[in-house]
């Protein structure tokens, strides 16, 4: 059982849903979608009330080009019909529209530093999507070792700061926006990419305890079961398990 929504998502011929009640914000997402799952984080840590729309991406809803012209999730609407797309814009949207528990810092110094750290990042997303699907070894220890180099990266950051999370010792936005890539390498059972950056797995463990974290976590049998689908361009990857 993930606990992320476990709602079927919408497709092609799908009526657009109406409006946005007052008070709400709604999210359109994929349940297996990294990028979505940083702005679901930020609505749990945040204790923010909102509704889920899940879109199939094998099969787009016309009117979901309306939402976001690119075609992806994560989309923010509000009850005024205000729309954000991109998961870091929605993320830092989110935190600034919703000022209890801020997650990004207001000193202008340490925002800038969770910035350095998020670019220090940047490479992990694309190098872990070349994972999908690559079955040659050679190949898959050649992105092994490009991503063992990049948390090498990060493993400084954390050597140098001396904390347990990457904006001090208490979890901030930076941790947020860098937990899902994390997250599916323990779904891909590869933790072995951080045995030798011992505080990378420290910080791993750290986040699994966090309730936002620990509340959308993933069935690793039904990401496995959409990963498939999803490389064979199926329309029933999306909903994989439902
Ligand atoms: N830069 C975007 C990337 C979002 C993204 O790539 N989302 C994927 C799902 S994980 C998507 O919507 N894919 C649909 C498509 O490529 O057509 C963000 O940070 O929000």
């Amino acid at each position: 059982m993930s606990g992320v929504s476990e709602t079927r998502s919408l497709g092609r011929g799908s009526a657009s849903p109406g409006p946005v009640p007052e008070g709400q914000i709604r999210v359109y997402s994929m349940r297996f979608c990294p990028f979505a799952l940083r702005t679901l984080l930020v609505l749990k840590a945040k204790g923010i009330r909102h509704e889920v729309i899940n879109i199939n991406l094998k099969n787009k809803p016309e009117w979901f080009f309306e939402k976001n012209p690119l075609g992806l999730v994560p989309v923010l609407e509000n009850s005024q019909g205000h729309l954000v797309c991109e998961s870091v814009i929605t993320c830092e949207y989110l935190d600034e529209v919703y000022p209890e528990k801020k997650l990004l810092p207001s000193d202008p110094y340490e925002k800038a530093c969770q910035k350095m750290i998020f670019e220090l990042f940047s490479k992990v997303p694309t190098l872990m999507a070349r994972l999908f699907g690559v079955q040659n070894k050679e190949e898959r220890s050649g992105i092994k070792e490009e991503l063992q180099k990049e948390f090498s990266k990060l493993e400084e950051v954390l050597t140098k700061k001396k904390t347990t999370f990457f904006g001090g010792n208490t979890l901030s936005m930076i941790d947020y926006l860098m937990w899902p890539w994390f997250q599916r390498l323990e779904l891909l059972e590869l933790t072995e990419y951080i045995t030798h950056t011992p505080k990378l797995k420290l910080w791993v463990a750290a986040m699994q305890k966090d309730p936002a974290v620990s509340a959308l976590l993933l069935d690793a049998k039904a990401f496995h079961g959409f990963v498939g689908l999803y490389l064979q361009d199926s329309p029933e990857a999306c909903d994989y398990g439902l």
